[in-house]
């Protein structure tokens, strides 16, 4: 099945439209690091999804230039629909959070890496509740060999959630 472009990379199957399922699909290399979107209904890509950062960020983009170094389907807020988590990787790093429908939420900027070899700055990601306090933890191992870690909470009371993203270090 040709994607334009990229050969597929990671792939993660999330649910779509009615009955049916979307497999998301994370390219290396690629054009841009956005996800595309194969529908298990029509086999076809159906566009792609994820990408971008919410508004107050900015927006570093790079043509061939950025991977995505992990992607986990997950309820991070706890209004128990799931988000999409993801890891960018490249000339410019990033931990994003988005909607079901791949509207960016939350953003944690890794900054510049020392250049855009692959895994040069995220290695890998992953998000549990690490300390058992009922808030999703999203964690990230970094060229540097350190930890990075981002808490997601989302207040008794109150509608909107609240990414609350520690230092990288
Ligand atoms: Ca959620
Ligand atoms: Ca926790």
């Amino acid at each position: 099945m040709p994607i334009f472009w990229g050969n597929g990379w990671k792939f993660l199957i999330v649910p779509g439209p009615g009955d049916s399922r979307d497999l998301l699909v994370a390219r290396w290399p690629n054009g841009t690091d956005n996800l595309a979107v194969v529908n298990s209904e029509s086999l076809r890509e159906v566009g792609k999804r994820f990408y971008g950062v919410p508004s107050g960020h900015t927006m570093v983009g790079g043509w061939t230039a950025q991977n995505r170094t992990g992607i986990e389907w997950v309820d991070v807020n706890g209004d128990d629909a799931p988000e999409l988590v993801s890891a960018t990787n490249g000339v410019w790093n990033r931990v994003t959070v988005f909607d079901a429908g791949g509207t960016p939420l939350h953003n944690a900027q890794f900054g510049p890496g020392p250049n855009n070899r692959p895994y040069e700055t995220m290695r890998d990601m992953s998000v549990a509740d690490l300390d058992g306090d009922g808030d999703m933890e999203i964690i990230v191992a970094i060229s540097e060999g350190l930890i990075g870690g981002a808490r997601s909470r989302v207040p008794q009371g109150v509608g909107n959630a609240v990414a609350e993203f520690a230092d990288a270090a």
